[in-house]
């Protein structure tokens, strides 16, 4: 372990990445705390790849998980990233350890790495990314990622501005099924299933099948279950009530393969987004086509 030789400082042999091996510790560290959360840091993980893809705009072509820019301030510190320090601070012994996998392919591949392991679909990932220095890039501006007790209209300004369409924003948004929300990071408050750290279409049979009213608390709008113990954001509830992004709610929660050959498809997209991939570089598995 430690610094592979190096063939442009004179090590012997080519030096091959082992991404596997990362993997592979990433997955031993996602139930090595049973006092976190639901058991599980694979939730907090999956967040922490989204926030550090979910910055990009596809007009200007910047943000995106390309630079790992979240090492930084003020994107450390914004009000939408509250908790990714835990899964930062949880990947650093996985940096130490593999130095030479950037920082930005290490955050990517542990949220890929980590919706497989809670029994999701595989989620194809390619290395490709670098991290900036802190000199060398211009600080997104605060404002990129979505507020949860907004309505469709400000969805689909989110995620049209990064290029998905109505379909991708419903298969992303299966990813709620995951986690949950703390009242010390958003304000909102508890998990959106009752199995937060299994991978699966539930989040959508909730939302489809539940009854949902709005909490009567003085936090913010959020909705609950009758056990109260269930919630949903706003940004949920909008999915159910908009015309367009009904229908692909419906289908995920009657199918989940649809559902995860979707997820896979746009979640990968979603961590690549801004990525300047050398050019004939694939998914190391390519996307299942639509
Ligand atoms: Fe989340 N999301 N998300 N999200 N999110 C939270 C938690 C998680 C939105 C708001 C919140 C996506 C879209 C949106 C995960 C994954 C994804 C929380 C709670 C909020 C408020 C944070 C906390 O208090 O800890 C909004 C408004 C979104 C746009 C609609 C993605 C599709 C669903 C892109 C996505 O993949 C995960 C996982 C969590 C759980 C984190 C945890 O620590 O348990």
């Amino acid at each position: 372990l430690g610094m592979p030789p190096n063939p442009s400082t004179g090590g012997k042999g080519e030096f091959k990445p082992d991404y596997d091996a990362v993997r592979k510790v990433v997955e031993e560290l996602l139930e090595s705390n049973e006092d976190y959360d639901d058991g599980s840091y694979g939730p907090v993980l999956v967040r922490l790849a989204w926030h550090t893809s979910g910055t990009y705009d596809k007009n200007t072509n910047t943000g995106g998980s390309n630079g790992a820019t979240m090492r930084f301030l003020p994107e450390s510190a914004w009000g939408a990233n509250a908790g990714l320090g835990d899964a930062r601070d949880l990947l650093e012994p996985v940096k130490q350890k593999f130095p030479w996998i950037s920082y930005s392919d290490l955050w990517t591949l542990a949220g890929a790495t980590a919706v497989e392991a809670m029994g999701g679909p595989h989620v194809p990932w390619r290395p490709g990314r670098s991290d900036y220095a802190l000199d060398q890039f211009v600080a997104n501006p605060d404002g990129r990622l979505p507020d949860g007790d907004k309505d469709a209209k400000h969805v689909r300004d989110i995620f049209y501005r990064m290029g998905f369409n109505d379909q991708e924003i419903v298969a992303l948004s299966g990813a709620h099924t995951l986690g949950r929300c703390h009242a010390d990071r958003s304000g909102f408050v508890g998990p959106w299933t009752n199995a937060p750290t299994t991978f699966s279409n539930l989040y959508f049979q909730e939302l489809t099948e539940n009854k949902w009213r709005k909490k009567k608390w003085n936090g913010p709008l959020q909705y609950e279950d009758k056990s109260g113990q269930l919630m949903m954001l706003n940004t949920d509830m909008a999915l159910l009530w908009d015309k367009k992004f009904k229908p692909y709610v419906m289908q995920y929660a009657k199918d989940e393969e649809a559902f995860f050959k979707d997820f896979a498809a746009a979640f990968s997209k979603l961590m690549e987004l801004g990525v300047p991939f050398p050019e004939g570089s694939v998914a190391a598995t390519p996307a299942p086509q639509k």
